[in-house]
């Protein structure tokens, strides 16, 4: 088993409802144990900025399967609540992205594992805090609160 975080973020349509069910059909799955669930985070769109305000939260869980595996799965599920590509990082119902898996570095064209841009989005950060204060970022070796410490702006707001 493998331990792995995921980032999940929303921002068409119900966008809480999306993460409730995200998260259930995520665990659905007997190759894929949910440890724990940060809050809700309200937050600032990023990289394209005119469009709805996400909700964002971090899953960390314990996975039998292998990266690939991982990555069709949680595409398989976006697909399945309706997200149609159009605009890179435009507006979707879903978003799942592998944050970390293990300490493992994947460097392929279609997954890129640590998430490239993880250690410069409040949106990944803060709730990855939230559930794994003593989680380092096994490139940089530095954790998730000295990476914030060098985020200036983008909000994001802890609701519920
Ligand atoms: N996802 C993006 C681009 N910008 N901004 C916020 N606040 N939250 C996101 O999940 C997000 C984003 C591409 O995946
Ligand atoms: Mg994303
Ligand atoms: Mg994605």
């Amino acid at each position: 088993m493998k331990r792995v975080f995921l980032g999940l973020g929303s921002n068409l349509g119900d966008r809480e409802e999306n993460l409730a069910r995200a998260l259930d059909l995520l665990g659905g799955d007997p190759r894929l144990r949910i440890a724990r669930v940060s809050a809700i985070y309200e937050t600032e769109p990023q990289e394209i900025a005119h469009q709805p305000w996400f909700l964002n939260l971090a899953v960390e869980a314990e996975t039998s399967m292998f990266p690939m595996q991982l990555l069709r799965y949680a595409l398989g599920i976006e697909r399945e609540m309706g997200r149609v590509r159009r605009v890179a990082k435009g507006p979707r119902p879903i978003d799942i992205d592998i944050l970390l898996y293990g300490n493992f570095t994947i460097r392929t064209p279609r997954l890129e594992v640590p998430h490239p841009r993880m250690t410069e989005r409040r949106f990944v950060l803060e709730p990855l805090l939230e559930i794994a204060p003593d989680l380092r970022h096994p490139v940089t070796r530095l954790s998730m609160r000295e990476h914030l410490a060098g985020i200036r702006g983008q909000a994001a707001r802890r609701i519920g």
